[in-house]
């Protein structure tokens, strides 16, 4: 059964379909190119080349998205082992964005990293108008199973598992990824005003390892994140938390985002972090980062000093 209802928020237009699926973005041997495909349960994806979809943002635009997909899934495309195919982060050239302290958590921790700017995310916690900075441009980052970096002039580096938003170029809600906003809370610390720097760099932004659609945010907000960090074997640290932990709502945040500004090609926005390590933890190179979102799947990574 899919319900469809669409509504306007701050600005968004939010569309909800139930039927969850999940498209991702991989190479294989048979082409150059990277295609689009359904990542399905048996471990296999239908390639959606066969059937003229040549890039994701254009996938996402397909008003009926789940009735289109679900339609392919009926028709008899040849399906490919996901072993035999390498996933790739599932964005193009939609720009990465972030929401940050909305969660009490997050709002906790960085009073605890910094002096003076405490009161600066004190204030924006409850502020109507959230903290939404650029994360990143698609084509900069980083897939399942890549590195993510930690910057070679810092030295307290942490992962930030968060769920991404995906939204089309009409601002309409269309899927979910799991995300890593990787930061320096050392430099982020020092200065607020140096936050681009410690958000901003070579391979700070890893998304995957699929986008599932036809969710609604009710559904996404039962959705738990986990974060685990291995090194050397070892379990060094493990977290979780709840989606439905966040603040605000997906329409508010994507809202604030599309003030007074166009996404041609769709973006994706990142909801925040309530999953943070203790104060000592800092990432090394060659740790093993494991994001987990039910209803989306698992983002591993490993680290590298970059
Ligand atoms: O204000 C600093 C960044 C906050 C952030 O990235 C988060 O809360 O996830
Ligand atoms: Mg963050």
């Amino acid at each position: 059964m899919a319900s469809r209802f669409s509504g306007a928020c701050f600005g968004a237009v939010l569309a909800v379909t139930t039927h969850p699926m999940k498209l991702c973005r991989f190479r294989s041997p048979h082409s150059p190119w990277p295609a689009v495909g359904i990542l399905r349960e048996d471990a296999t994806v239908l390639d959606l080349s066969s059937v003229g979809v040549v890039s994701l943002s254009s996938l996402l635009e397909i008003p009926d998205l789940t009735g289109r997909l679900a339609s392919w899934v009926r028709s008899s495309l040849r399906p490919l082992e996901l072993s035999a195919v390498t996933l790739l982060a599932p964005v193009e050239r939609q720009e990465v964005w972030a929401a940050g302290v909305t969660y009490l958590r997050s709002k906790t921790a960085r009073m605890e990293e910094s002096d003076f700017s405490a009161t600066a995310y004190d204030r924006v916690y409850d502020a109507a108008r959230p903290e939404i900075f650029f994360k990143a441009a698609g084509s900069k980052v980083v897939g399942p199973g890549a590195a993510v970096g930690i910057r070679a002039d810092a030295t307290w580096n942490v992962p930030e598992p968060e769920l991404a938003l995906v939204i089309n170029s009409r601002g309409e809600l269309v899927g979910y990824t799991a995300g890593n906003d990787m930061s320096s809370r050392d430099i982020e610390g020092e200065n607020l005003l140096y936050l681009p720097q410690a958000k901003v760099y070579r391979a700070s932004c890893a998304l995957g390892p699929c986008i599932t659609v036809g969710v609604t945010e009710a559904e996404a907000r039962e959705w738990t994140i986990a974060i685990r960090i291995e090194r050397g074997g070892e379990t060094v640290f493990r977290g979780e938390t709840q989606a439905s932990k966040i603040k605000r709502s997906f329409g508010e945040l994507v809202g604030w985002l599309r003030r007074s500004q166009e996404f041609p090609e769709g973006a994706v926005l990142l909801t925040g972090t309530g999953v943070v390590p203790p104060n000592e933890f800092t990432l090394a190179a060659g740790d093993g980062i494991h994001i987990a979102i039910s209803g989306v799947g698992e983002l591993a990574n490993t680290v590298a000093v970059v």
